[in-house]
């Protein structure tokens, strides 16, 4: 059974969405509505959906890759990347993250300057491309990293009446500042508080109540769009999955403050073969896009595989053979592949020249289906 969403249901779903954002932006159904940025990255998102197509995006692509690093943060022209190492072509989606702006670091959290990222991202525009920005702050509370689940009092702790409210508004000042600075007439791609179904970050399940959450999204969402006016910003929920879909609705944060519906799942060895973990991978993305399609269908939202991969790509045709297959009848906007370290060498999600599969690689990005940035 193939579960693409039919080509009619989608243009009715893009239509729907086309009214009613025509109605917030004039206040009137009847004047022609006015594109702003924010529609235009919908509508295009939407397109690729209507035509089958999935652009590929690979985090951090233009800042480093297997074995390098952009040295001269100030003047490098931007134009090495590991995937169009191997593919020709760079990813469409460049993904970013800004773990360090809270604490105006000059650095993120993986030693990219915020000035490389900020020149790096409008490089990608420039070219066509598409920027999608994740954030991996640091704990407000503990003073911790992402990653410190000491306490569950943290969420709380930022919220209205909270200890640390006033601070937090200043670290998402910052983190709203860096993504003005890139342009409020470029529509980018914002996903903050991912895999909140899981508890291994600050604002995890078990680390905040279902209210809680929904209430840090909301601010964030009211302060970015509201307070600071950055209405060109497409806002993703991603939680980890595989979950079922009442799980992922659990702490929704609503259709007003969500754009796409995006979920992060990884393929994992854990004493399994490669082939055993590419089925369970294959099987969990299917499953969960299937929930996804469905939820987005009735909320009227894109899609997305928004994180994903194996680390080290243990198998030969993990691109044409797995991921491909698993996610081909969906009508996804985009798939994003997870950072090749550079100082890391096994830790890596996209092939790079001299890897022995990168062949495969490249094969996926010669499909029809496929998008990469020409
Ligand atoms: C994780 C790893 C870490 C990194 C973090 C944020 O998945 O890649 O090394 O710091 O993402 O980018």
């Amino acid at each position: 059974m193939a579960y693409f969403a039919p080509k009619k249901k989608i243009k009715m779903r893009k239509m729907a969405i086309f009214a009613a954002l025509a109605l917030t932006a004039c206040g009137t159904g009847n004047k022609k509505p006015m594109e702003t940025p924010k529609d235009q990255l919908v509508h295009r998102l939407f397109s690729y959906a209507e035509a089958g197509h999935i652009a590929y995006g690979h985090q951090d692509d233009l800042f480093y890759g297997h074995a390098w690093k952009v040295e001269d943060f100030e003047n490098d022209p931007l134009e090495r990347s590991d995937v169009k190492d191997v593919t020709g072509k760079y990813p469409m989606i460049l993904g970013c993250d800004l773990g360090g702006i809270e604490l105006s670091d000059s650095c993120n959290l993986d030693g990219i300057p915020f000035s490389l990222m900020r020149r790096a991202a409008l490089k990608q525009i420039e070219r066509g491309g598409i920027v999608t920005f994740s954030w991996h702050p640091r704990n407000p509370l503990t003073g911790g990293d992402a990653w410190d689940i000491s306490s569950d009092q943290v969420v709380k702790s930022i919220l209205a009446g909270g200890e640390k409210e006033h601070e937090f508004r200043l670290w998402q000042e910052r983190a709203a500042d860096f993504l003005e600075s890139i342009g409020k007439d470029t529509p980018i791609i914002f996903r903050p508080w991912h895999e909140n179904l899981g508890s291994w970050f600050w604002w995890g399940k078990d680390l905040c109540t279902a209210q809680e959450y929904q209430e840090l999204w909301r601010r964030t969402w009211l302060y970015f769009t509201k307070d600071r006016g950055l209405t060109n910003i497409l806002w993703c929920y991603s939680p980890n999955g595989p979950i079922p879909p009442e799980v992922y609705m659990s702490r929704y944060p609503g259709d007003e403050f969500v754009d796409i519906l995006g979920t992060d799942i990884y393929a994992y060895l854990d004493g399994a073969s490669v082939r055993e973990a590419d089925v369970r991978f294959s099987e969990q993305v299917k499953e969960m896009l299937r929930s996804l399609s469905a939820i987005s269908l009735e909320h009227e939202k894109l899609f997305c595989l928004s994180e994903t991969g194996f680390e080290g790509i243990p198998g030969p045709a993990w691109w044409t053979g797995v991921l491909e297959p698993a996610i081909r009848e969906f009508s996804i906007s985009y798939v994003l592949t997870w950072r090749n370290a550079w100082d890391r060498p096994g830790h890596f999600y996209a092939a790079w020249k001299g890897f022995e599969y990168e062949a495969d690689m490249k094969a996926f990005s010669e499909k029809e289906n496929i998008l990469f940035l020409d």
